[in-house]
């Protein structure tokens, strides 16, 4: 397994530091992508990548959305031949010592995505928690996967082969605040592994959110009805290995 971080930044430059610090205790390069920040996130972001030898700096002139980000990134891990990405936040939300669970989990099931879910604590705005329940249902329908249990949570560690794969074969995939759910649906259409595990989520009161409720809800709502129809074709598929699945399961429990 040779693992590289990826960490998207768009108005998080005064959180990243901390961020590529805390991911430098795991030996792992980090690749970090500035995706058309003004000032003083840009000016913010470049001392961070001079500072630490580590970081792999992707920097845009215009914003592209963290789907483009995450995508640059994976092709730019590809092409040095990592074979597994963990994809981070750089808004300092997420418990950074919970990678090494799921460094472990990966090395266990090599072909899976680890999948974060997120546990709160009392921070979390209500409409934000309520809000992303809408897209879990939906993801569930679509890949006919009742075991997802998060598909927005910016923490997640993917094996690099199918995600190339998905966006080689995939005329359009959702490049901003869908493409969380939408790569992880198309992954798990073709057959990818899913291993959750949850990981501590905390809202600090002065956090830069660059999530916009109705805009980005309208958005992810697009992309699931797309999800939909691609889902109608894959149907036979997916009845098949539901059923496979359930067989494995029943055969697992009575052992
Ligand atoms: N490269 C890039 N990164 C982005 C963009 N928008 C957001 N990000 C990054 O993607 C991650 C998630 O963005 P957030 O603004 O925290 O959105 P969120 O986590 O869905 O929303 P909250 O739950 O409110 O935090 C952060 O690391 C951002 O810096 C973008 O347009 N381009
Ligand atoms: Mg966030």
């Amino acid at each position: 397994m040779k693992l590289c971080f990826v960490v998207p930044v768009y108005n998080h430059g005064s959180t990243l530091e901390d961020v590529v610090k805390s991911l430098l205790v795991f030996n792992c390069p980090v690749i970090v992508v500035d995706d058309g920040n003004g000032e003083p996130d840009k000016t913010l972001i470049k001392k961070c990548a001079e500072l630490h030898k580590e970081v792999i700096l992707v920097s845009y002139e215009k914003n592209k959305g963290k789907g483009s980000a995450v995508f640059a990134a994976v092709r730019r891990a590809h092409k040095e031949g990592f074979t597994h990405i963990f994809q981070v936040d750089s808004d300092g939300q997420h418990d950074i010592a919970k990678c090494r669970e799921f460094i472990e989990l990966s090395e266990k099931n090599p072909d899976a995505i680890i999948c974060g879910y997120p546990e709160y604590d009392e921070s979390v705005p209500a409409a934000r928690k309520n809000g992303r329940e809408f897209s879990n249902g939906w993801a569930r329908v679509v890949s006919w996967r009742p075991d997802i249990k998060d598909v927005l949570c910016g923490f997640r560690l993917y094996p690099v082969k199918p995600f190339i794969r998905v966006l080689n074969f995939t005329p359009y995939i959702n490049h901003r605040m869908g493409f969380d759910a939408e790569i992880l649906v198309r992954m798990l259409w073709i057959n990818t592994g899913l291993v959750n595990a949850g990981v501590h989520v905390t809202y600090p009161k002065d956090g830069v959110s660059n999530f916009k409720m109705v805009r980005d809800n309208v958005a992810i709502s697009c992309t699931f009805a797309r999800l939909c129809a691609g889902m109608i074709i894959r149907s036979p598929l997916l009845l098949v290995r539901l059923f496979i699945r359930k067989l494995f399961l029943t055969g697992k429990r009575n052992h």
